[in-house]
């Protein structure tokens, strides 16, 4: 690994001046990519192109299909490699550089964007910003700082960044100033009321198909809930990755639990866990204690199987969280 350079001052100013100095940029972010990965790439693109730079937006993984309607997302390239003459490349809320399971980006100068808890100073020049509700607000203060116009198409990509990462303003990281973030995107362009419709409303049968399969394994012991499903559900469903996204939260919406998690079992047999939490329980401290990261109220790893394995380690790390609560006035 490279030696990172100290932390600026004021790194998005140095950020800025990386960009303003070089011609041409990779974009890219982690793996199955989410609405905010996918919104703060195209929306910094459009930054870039502003600034008259080339920019490179590139996905190791395919874009869900509810994002498939963001403009400039057939900007985006599903590749394996970083291939180009970059000035420099530009992860978006990656916490390692692998992260991004992209090839050959070690070669480059490389700027990290990210506002996870588990944000690490991994790259040349790193911008972390713990109170930003999603990548994209950090993306749209780049384009303040840099005078940049904020057109309805960055406002749509930037709106839906905020609007997925705090679960339709519900999660922990909702605050006066993502409203205040939010208001300036409606203004420039954003329609509210579109984009929730694309993102909520516009299912795939083969997800509530799943979701029913995982319903049907949800269990419930005190403050905590679970649910999972196998690959044979999956492919009884018909069931794609991303068909699985946000399935956590169902277990999470019962009445007095405090956390709640999903478990997947991957074709390789190993799980990939979507831990949840309403405040009180910081799942991120599980997470990254099994080798995965993310927020307080939302984090993810991947254990290796078989799933009642994976479900015991997981009951063995949370269970004393919970019991550690203070009891339910209920
Ligand atoms: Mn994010």
């Amino acid at each position: 690994m490279v030696p990172s350079l100290p932390l600026p001052e004021d790194p998005l100013q140095a950020v800025l001046d990386v960009l303003r100095c070089g011609q041409r940029f990779l974009v890219c972010s982690h793996t199955r990519p989410d609405g905010d990965s996918v919104g703060s790439t195209i929306a910094l693109g459009m930054l870039l192109q502003q600034m008259g730079k080339r920019a490179d937006l590139v996905s190791a993984d395919h874009i869900p299909t509810i994002y498939s309607t963001l403009p400039g997302v057939e900007s985006i390239r599903t590749v394996q490699r970083a291939d180009g003459p970059f000035d420099a490349v530009i992860l978006l809320e990656c916490d390692t550089l692998q992260r991004a399971r992209l090839h050959g980006l070690q070669s480059f100068f490389q700027i990290n964007i990210d506002h996870h808890a588990t944000g690490r100073p991994f790259a040349h020049l790193n911008w972390i910003d713990r109170e930003a509700a999603s990548a994209g607000e950090m993306v749209y203060r780049l384009a303040l700082a840099a005078s940049a116009a904020i057109t309805p198409a960055m406002a749509t990509c930037l709106y839906t960044t905020v609007l997925t990462d705090t679960g339709g303003f519900c999660y922990g990281n909702t605050r006066a100033s993502t409203f205040a973030f939010a208001h300036q995107l409606v203004l420039a362009g954003a329609d509210p009321i579109r984009i929730a419709r694309d993102v909520y409303f516009s299912m795939a049968t083969s997800r509530l198909l799943l979701l029913g399969a995982a319903l049907a394994n949800l269990k419930r012991e005190g403050r905590l809930a679970w649910l999972f499903v196998t690959q044979h559900d999956m492919i009884r469903s018909c069931a794609a990755e991303e068909d699985c996204e946000g399935i956590v939260n169902f277990a999470l919406s019962i009445a007095g639990v405090e956390a709640a998690f999903f478990l997947r079992e991957l074709a390789d047999r190993s799980i990939r866990v979507s831990l949840r939490g309403k405040g009180q329980i910081d799942v991120a401290s599980i997470a990254s204690r099994l080798g995965g990261g993310g927020h307080r109220s939302a984090a993810g790893c991947t254990l290796p199987g078989p799933l009642p394995r994976a479900l015991d380690e997981i009951l063995f790390h949370l269970r004393p969280l919970a019991a550690a609560l203070v009891p339910n006035r209920a």
